[in-house]
């Protein structure tokens, strides 16, 4: 047996527990498994792409593209296919290795999952790996979205079931694990997680990272996003996390789910160097890369590729990306990555 098992089973007591820790512990367990599974000094680079940005009919509370709250956001219409090519090109050259589009929808129409399938030819025949989050799925569309060669669905469950009703009317915690359920069956990778800060208990932490572990098969992909307080939403004025509480969450979310990319998604922008050091250390081996999210601020690229190189960290290169095994840095080379001098050894092919 390894030392960190894939388990299905957690209780939500045991979950708290891990979060209860001296901050030492739960460090030291959350490395072992990290190290355990996982390259310690690499990291996978997401771009977002908002494809249609607000009106979106849902009543999230934490969110700036619900139409229900005025947050001063400009609507757009769907995003058109050579602008998602040229911003894609743009992320792949600046070191991202795959590209998100997301959409404020409830759930795409017909004629907006035709539209999406061609921005994920578009953006495969760039050579980067696609994810998209559109609302909730039927089973047909999951399927539509993976003929078209989608890799990755980010769907959150957000939260715990316990508060998700403080959150989210517009639709149910089950209507979200249906929607997981139809992507996985799909084949489709699946990208899910939460928000810590918007007034929950550690409970509801340790509820909602036991939900995602006991899913059928972990979330290849489990977003952590610290709420972004956006003015104009019913959540602007909820207190600041903790960061240690905010890094306990990371280091959690590695133990239950050893295998899985964590990814320390929204409210990088107001966070420090040393406090991303500590996701790191928790465990954390996915950012979004990019000046913006979806429609607010993340750290601009000059500012993440000083800090990647300051910590050793390269970024990692997908199997099916990779290139062939002899590819030296030369003057020209686009890599991103962390350390990158040229005549050394691509860090890309050095990848699994
Ligand atoms: N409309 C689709 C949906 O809700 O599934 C896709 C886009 S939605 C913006 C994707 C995720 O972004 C949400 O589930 C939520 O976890 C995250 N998010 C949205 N607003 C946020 C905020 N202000 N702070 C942190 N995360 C946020
Ligand atoms: C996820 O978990 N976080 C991303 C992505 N999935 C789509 C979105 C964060 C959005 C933050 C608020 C905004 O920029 O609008
Ligand atoms: Fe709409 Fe998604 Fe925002 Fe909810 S999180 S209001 S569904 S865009």
């Amino acid at each position: 047996m390894t030392d960190s098992p894939i388990r299905h089973d957690w209780t939500i007591a045991e979950v708290e527990a891990l979060f209860a820790l001296p901050f030492a512990d739960l460090m030291f367990r959350a490395q072992s498994a990290h190290r355990e599974h996982h390259d310690p000094n690499a990291v996978q680079m997401s771009t977002l792409l908002s494809i249609k940005t607000g009106a979106c009919p849902e009543d999230c509370k934490y969110c700036p593209q619900s139409v229900r709250y005025d947050t001063g956001l400009e609507r757009e219409t769907l995003v058109p296919l050579d602008e998602v090519r040229t911003r894609a090109q743009a992320a792949k050259d600046a070191g991202a290795t795959r590209f998100c589009m997301g959409a404020a929808w409830r759930s795409p129409k017909k004629r907006d999952v035709e539209a999406v399938a061609a921005m994920i030819r578009e953006v495969r025949a760039l050579g980067m790996e696609t994810c998209a989050t559109l609302g909730m799925l039927t089973p047909a569309q999951a399927h539509e979205l993976k003929d078209a060669g989608l890799d990755y669905y980010n769907h959150n469950v957000d939260t715990s079931p316990e508060f998700y009703g403080e959150i989210i009317t517009t639709r149910t915690y089950q209507d979200r694990l249906d929607t997981l359920a139809a992507v996985r069956d799909a084949g489709l990778n699946v990208c899910c997680g939460g928000i810590v800060g918007m007034g929950e208990t550690t409970r509801d932490r340790a509820s909602m990272l036991a939900t995602l572990a006991n899913l059928p098969h972990h979330p290849e992909s489990v977003p952590i996003n610290q709420l972004v307080r956006v003015p104009g939403t019913p959540l602007a004025g909820e207190a600041p996390v903790d960061p240690f509480d905010f890094v306990r969450t990371i280091a959690v979310a590695r133990v239950v789910m050893p295998k899985s990319f964590v990814r320390l998604s929204a409210g990088r922008e107001t966070m420090s160097d040393e406090m991303q050091s500590l996701c790191f250390l928790a465990g954390a081996n996915s950012i979004f890369y990019g000046e913006k999210l979806l429609t607010t601020g993340n750290p601009d690229v000059a500012r993440d590729r000083a800090l990647l190189e300051r910590l050793g960290i390269h970024t990692l290169t997908p199997p099916a990306l990779a290139e062939p095994a002899e590819h030296v840095h030369g003057p020209d080379c686009a890599h991103a990555h962390a350390p990158a001098r040229p005549g050394a050894a691509c860090n890309a092919t050095r990848q699994r």
